[in-house]
């Protein structure tokens, strides 16, 4: 009997995938969960770069598209690294948990001053665009996302970019609708009430990037990714709120490696 209940379980599992896998594109999607490692080298100006090749951290980068890099070797000589992707839909509603797990420095040199995803201050950034992917204005070197189609956004012109200080949108907003190729703040993920912000996926989205703005002294072109150093993992949330993983949860693939690490650190805390 109870054999005859685990198969029928499993079937219901396997036509869930089936009927999520033929789901007509457009639809919004049942909710799902994911844990990202975000590096201190994933640039979010990169976002669905997959037609450049990132040059050795001795070299500089050549004419065209580039990130600026310090003109001597860093500490850490921190190669650029294209920023994770997660496939959206049309209108998915995007949340984030920041479980405050690691941080990234952003100067030369290892270790503190870490940042987490809230990154630093109100406003002090104000970097230009790179391509087809907008500039960023906000807090210095928070996370931020991008929504992309299934295009590479290497050419312009870019959209306009948004401005997160306190004398444009702020990082306090409920909900952001950003167009594709519209860097966008997301920081810690909550307002300063303590509510989950939501990110509406636009017309077009197929993807979502996660990164970084970096630029010297965060203003002007990007770059300066090559002293950057450390990551922080955030919590993902799509058409469903983001919770912390309980002990013992089943995870798949690369996935569960990143949930151990993650599990390992809260056990140190
Ligand atoms: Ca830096
Ligand atoms: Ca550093």
């Amino acid at each position: 009997m109870t054999s005859s209940r685990n198969h029928v379980k499993k079937y219901s599992i396997v036509a869930l995938l089936v009927a999520l896998l033929l789901a007509p594109a457009g639809v919004v999607q049942a909710g799902s969960i994911f844990t990202l490692s975000i590096d201190g080298s994933d640039a979010i100006f990169l976002a669905g770069r997959t037609d450049l090749t990132i040059p050795h951290p001795s070299l500089p980068w050549n004419t065209g598209t580039h990130l600026i890099r310090h003109a001597g070797p860093t500490p850490e000589e921190i190669q650029e690294t294209l920023p994770p992707i997660l496939g959206v839909a049309p209108g998915d509603v995007i949340r984030v948990m920041d479980p405050a797990v690691g941080g990234i420095s952003f100067f030369n040199g290892f270790g503190a001053p870490l940042y987490g995803p809230g990154g630093n201050g109100v406003t002090g950034s104000d970097l230009t665009a790179l391509d087809g992917i907008s500039g960023y204005k906000g807090p210095q070197g928070p996370l931020v996302g991008v929504f992309l189609d299934d295009s590479i956004p290497s050419s312009g012109p870019a959209p306009a970019t948004l401005d997160f200080t306190p004398g444009g949108l702020g990082t306090d907003f409920l909900t952001l609708s950003p167009a594709l190729r519209q860097v966008f703040y997301i920081g810690d993920g909550v307002t300063s009430g303590d509510v989950f912000q939501e990110f509406i996926a636009p017309a077009g989205a197929t993807r979502l990037a996660l990164g970084i703005p970096d630029g010297f002294g965060f203003v002007g072109a990007p770059g300066a990714y090559d002293d950057n150093d450390g990551a922080y993992r955030v919590r993902v949330g799509i058409n469903t709120l983001p919770t912390v993983p309980a002990p013992g949860a089943i995870v798949l693939g690369a996935f569960g490696t990143g949930l151990a690490g993650w599990l390992r650190r809260r056990r140190a805390l």
